[in-house]
C-alpha cells in the first residue's frame, strides 16, 4: 500500500503489505503455494530473492510486512520474518548467539520457551548460559547482568502470572549493559503494547495466538527496526528454514485483519469476568493487570493501552477444586493454548507449564490450585455464566 499519511493501526491490520494482485485485481493476496520459481534466465529470477520458497514467498512476506507496520506503527518502517511456530521465531533468535553467551531471561516465561532454553540451548550442549530472574525487582534483574551477556529476554504479562514488567526500564538497563531487549509481545498483541516505543530491539510473537486469532494456525513472528539485525535474522530464517508456509501466512494475515476489533472485545471480556472472578467466594486470588489489586497495576495502566483477555486464579479448594472447575465449563474449552476467538481454560502445573521442574512453579506461585483462562470474544455474561456454574461444583 502507498499512502504517505501516518495511518492507524486499525487501518494498517487490513492494508499493510497487501495491494490487489496485478495479474488480476484480487483484492486478497493469493496463497502463493509454489515450492520454486521458474527463472527467465540463467542466475537471473523475475524478483530478487524469489529463486526458492524457503527464502521467499510472496504471501509470507505479506504477512512479515503487515505485521511489522502494527509493531512499528506504520508501514514500510520496520522488518518482519514468519516462522513455523512460536518456538521456530524463537529457536531462529537464539540462533544469533555464540556458544559462551549468556542471556538473562523473565522468571516466568511459557514452559515451552524455558524447555527450549534449559534443555536444548543449555543443558543441550549448545553453550549458552541462563539466569532466569523475576524482573519486576530490578535490583535482582541488572545484578543478573554478566560481562558476557548478549540478549535479555522479556516476557510481559508473563505466563501464567502474569506479572508486569518495566519495559522502559529494563530495556535502558540492557542497552546500558550492551545485551540486545527482545520482548515477547505474544499475551498483549501491538494493539495492546508496544515494545518499540521503549526501544525494543526484537519483538516475538507466537502468532498462534491473537495475531492469527482463530486457533487454526501455529506460527511464530519476528519483528526488528535495525537493517542489519533483520539482514542477520533473514539469514537464520532462510538458513535454519522454519519459516511459516504461504496457507498458514495467508490465515494468519487474514486474522490480522480484525486483530483490533478483538482486541477490544476482548479487553472488554477480560475486564469484566476478572471483577466478577475477584468477587467470587471459591477462589483465593485472581491475577489480572487490570485489577487495583495486581502488583503493578500502576505500571500496567501506563504501560499497556488494555489488560487484554488472559486471567490467572487460585481455587480455595486446590488441585482437587480445579479439576472439577476445569472440567466443568462447557463454553470454556480445556486446552492449552490461548488469543483465540473462542474462550481456553487450563491448568498450567498440568498442562502447558509442566515441563517447569516442580521446585520452580511453587517458587514463582504456579499452585496446584491455579487456573488460566484465555477470555474470548463470545458474550460476556454467557462466558460468566458458564463459569459460576463449573466455580460452584
Ligand atoms: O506455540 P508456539 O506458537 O510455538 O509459541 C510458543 C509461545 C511463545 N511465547 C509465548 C508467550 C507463548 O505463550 C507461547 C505458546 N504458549 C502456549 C501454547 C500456551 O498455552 O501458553
Amino acid at each position: 500500500m502507498k499512502i504517505d499519511r501516518k495511518l492507524s493501526l486499525n487501518t494498517l491490520a487490513i492494508h499493510a503489505g497487501q495491494q490487489p494482485d496485478p495479474a488480476t485485481g484480487a483484492i486478497m493476496t493469493p496463497i502463493y503455494q509454489t515450492s520454486t520459481y521458474v527463472q527467465p534466465a540463467l542466475g537471473k529470477p523475475l524478483l530478487p530473492g524469489y529463486e526458492y520458497a524457503r527464502t521467499k514467498n510472496p504471501t509470507r512476506t505479506a504477512f512479515e510486512q503487515c505485521v511489522a507496520a502494527l509493531e512499528c506503527e506504520g508501514d514500510n518502517i520496520g522488518y518482519g520474518a514468519a516462522f513455523a511456530s512460536g518456538c521456530g521465531a524463537e529457536t531462529t533468535v537464539m540462533h544469533l548467539l555464540e556458544p559462551g553467551d549468556h542471556v538473562v531471561v523473565s522468571d516466568d516465561v511459557y514452559g515451552g520457551t524455558f524447555r527450549m532454553f534449559d534443555k536444548v540451548f543449555f543443558a543441550g550442549g549448545k553453550g549458552i548460559q541462563f539466569t532466569y530472574v523475576d524482573m519486576t525487582n530490578l535490583a535482582a534483574y541488572e545484578a543478573a547482568f554478566k560481562p558476557n551477556t548478549k540478549l535479555v529476554w522479556i516476557e510481559t504479562p508473563t505466563n501464567p502470572m502474569l506479572k508486569v514488567i518495566d519495559l522502559e526500564q529494563t530495556i535502558a538497563i540492557a542497552h546500558k549493559k550492551k545485551a540486545l531487549a527482545l520482548v515477547d509481545n505474544t499475551f498483549m498483541s501491538p494493539m495492546l503494547q508496544k515494545p518499540f516505543r521503549f526501544g525494543a530491539d526484537i519483538v516475538l510473537h507466537s502468532a498462534t495466538k491473537y495475531l492469527n486469532g482463530h486457533s487454526d494456525v501455529v506460527s511464530g513472528v519476528t519483528v526488528v527496526k535495525d537493517k542489519a539485525l533483520a539482514d542477520k535474522i533473514y539469514f537464520l530464517q532462510k538458513s535454519l528454514g522454519a519459516v511459516a508456509g504461504p496457507m498458514d501466512s495467508w490465515l494468519a494475515m487474514r486474522g490480522l485483519k480484525t486483530l483490533p476489533l478483538r482486541m477490544e472485545r476482548h479487553d472488554f471480556n477480560g475486564r469484566a469476568i476478572a471483577q466478577k472472578l475477584a468477587e467470587h467466594s471459591e477462589i483465593a486470588k485472581v491475577i489480572y493487570p487490570g485489577l487495583k489489586t495486581h502488583a503493578q497495576h500502576a505500571l500496567s495502566s501506563k504501560q499497556m493501552s488494555g489488560f487484554g483477555g488472559m486471567i490467572t486464579f487460585v481455587m480455595k479448594g486446590g488441585l482437587e477444586k480445579a479439576r472439577k472447575v476445569v472440567a466443568g465449563t462447557k463454553i470454556f474449552a480445556l486446552a492449552e493454548s490461548l488469543g483465540g476467538v473462542e474462550s481456553l481454560i487450563e491448568h498450567p502445573g498440568i498442562m502447558t507449564h509442566a515441563s517447569v521442574p516442580p521446585e520452580n512453579r511453587k517458587a514463582l506461585g504456579i499452585d496446584d490450585g491455579l487456573i488460566r483462562i484465555s477470555v474470548g470474544v463470545e458474550s460476556v455474561d454467557d462466558l460468566w455464566e458458564d463459569l459460576k456454574i463449573a466455580l460452584a461444583l
